[in-house]
Order: C-alpha cells, then sequence, then structure tokens
C-alpha cells in the first residue's frame, strides 16, 4: 500500500512542479481571483442586483467549474458585481482584468463600468471608462468629465459565445491616463492622454444594467476574472 501510494504520488508531484515553473513567470502578479469557484460572490466588494434580479454560479461541466451568471430580470434595470473584495484600489497605477463574458443576447446595455464612488454632485466622471453590449457589438467609450462619451472602439459579438476580454486602465486623474482592450486576442480600444481617475476613486463592475432593457431578460455569463498589473497577469 505505501509503495503504491509512493509510485502514485511522484508523477502528480513532478506534474505539479512542472506546471509551477511554466506558469508562475507569466502569472507571478495576479493580484486579485475573481473567479466564482473562489469563494462565489465573495470576491465582489458587494452586489448589486435589483429585485426581482439576481446572480447566481452554475457549472456547466465545460471546463470553466462556476461561473457568474448575473441575471437581470424583467421589470428591474441591473444586476452586477461591484468592485473588488477587501481592496481599495489607487490611483497613479496600471490595472489589468481578465474575464471570459457570453451574453444571451445582442443588447446586454452596461457589462462594465469603471465606476466612480459618491453622488452624481460629487464627482467629476461617473464611468471614465464605460463597455456596452449593443446593437451585436461591444463598444467602449472614454467617457470625460462633463458626461462627455467619445466611442474608443467596437468589435462584433455574437450572443451565445464566449469571449476573451482583457482591459487595462492606467489610472490617473490628470489627463496623462490610458487603457486598452483586447477582445479574443484582437487589440479593440487604444486610448492615450484621457482622464481615468475621478477624484471619488473608482472600481470594476461586470453585469448588465440598462433602463432600455428594463423590459427584457438580460444574462451576462462571466467566467474567469482576474487582476494584475500587466496584460500577461490576467492572459
Ligand atoms: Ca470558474
Amino acid at each position: 500500500m505505501q509503495r503504491s501510494n509512493v509510485r502514485l504520488l511522484a508523477p502528480t508531484a513532478m506534474a505539479a512542479a512542472l506546471t509551477f515553473a511554466t506558469t508562475s513567470p507569466a502569472h507571478a502578479a495576479v493580484e486579485w481571483d475573481g473567479d466564482a469557484d473562489n469563494g462565489g460572490t465573495a470576491v465582489f466588494a458587494s452586489v448589486v442586483c435589483d429585485d426581482p434580479s439576481y446572480v447566481y454560479q452554475p457549472d456547466w461541466n465545460d471546463g470553466r467549474g462556476k461561473i457568474f451568471a448575473f441575471t437581470k430580470a424583467v421589470g428591474s434595470e441591473r444586476c452586477e458585481g461591484l468592485g473588488i473584495a477587501g481592496r481599495t484600489l489607487t490611483d497613479g497605477r496600471t490595472y489589468w482584468f481578465g474575464w471570459e463574458s457570453m451574453t444571451k443576447t445582442g443588447n446586454a446595455q452596461t457589462v462594465f463600468q469603471w465606476k466612480s464612488w459618491g453622488t452624481d454632485a460629487e464627482q467629476d466622471q461617473n464611468y471614465p471608462v464605460l463597455m456596452k453590449v449593443e446593437d451585436s457589438l461591444l463598444k467602449i467609450w472614454y467617457v470625460a468629465p462633463g458626461e462627455q462619451w467619445i466611442a474608443a472602439g467596437s468589435v462584433p459579438w455574437t450572443p451565445g459565445t464566449w469571449n476573451k476580454i482583457e482591459l487595462g486602465i492606467d489610472a490617473r486623474s490628470s489627463t496623462s491616463g490610458s487603457f486598452s482592450l483586447y477582445v479574443n486576442g484582437q487589440l479593440v480600444a487604444d486610448r492615450h492622454d484621457v482622464r481615468t481617475w475621478d477624484l471619488k476613486g473608482n472600481v470594476p463592475r461586470w453585469g448588465t444594467y440598462g433602463s432600455t432593457i428594463t423590459g427584457v431578460e438580460s444574462v451576462n455569463w462571466v467566467d474567469g476574472l482576474t487582476m494584475g498589473s500587466t496584460r500577461g497577469d490576467v492572459d
């Protein structure tokens, strides 16, 4: 029995060591594992799903393990996961966020916000970077102070299909900030000399939100959320 165990364990240990050696450099600086398998919605600072909307964590046995299913129900505007549990983000540095997303429809409206704290009266910029699924396109905007929406890029989006998203934001309260977006490895947006940090501070939000889709159910499935300092961290 003892010898059998040793023979069974040895290849496992070797595989683990090789995996570590191979993946360690690329993932050396993952700062947040926001996968649904890592504690469900406890990975977020909070969840804002207006009644009767809800988020749950199904496992479809497709290798992803648990995923988030942000389900905006009929009669509600919003279902989002907000912020990084236990972390207050700061400006003067770059954040990369990586995740997979699939929506039920080609019109899930807002699926990501780089959202400011406080009320409209307190903020300069409610959401400096914002992404929508609309008209079967994934669209990204730079929203400058004064609610000035500036289109930064778009890419075709097929409902019912997973997409790999990598978003980098250099968070600056001056106009020396920048952000870039890759979808399925393709560069979709690359904006420089923009203001990416509100005086109230910012947090990421993922989900589905929009006053124009109150009458329909909208679902945004999200898997493999990560945060790091480089694109390689979240690749
Ligand atoms: Ca997962």
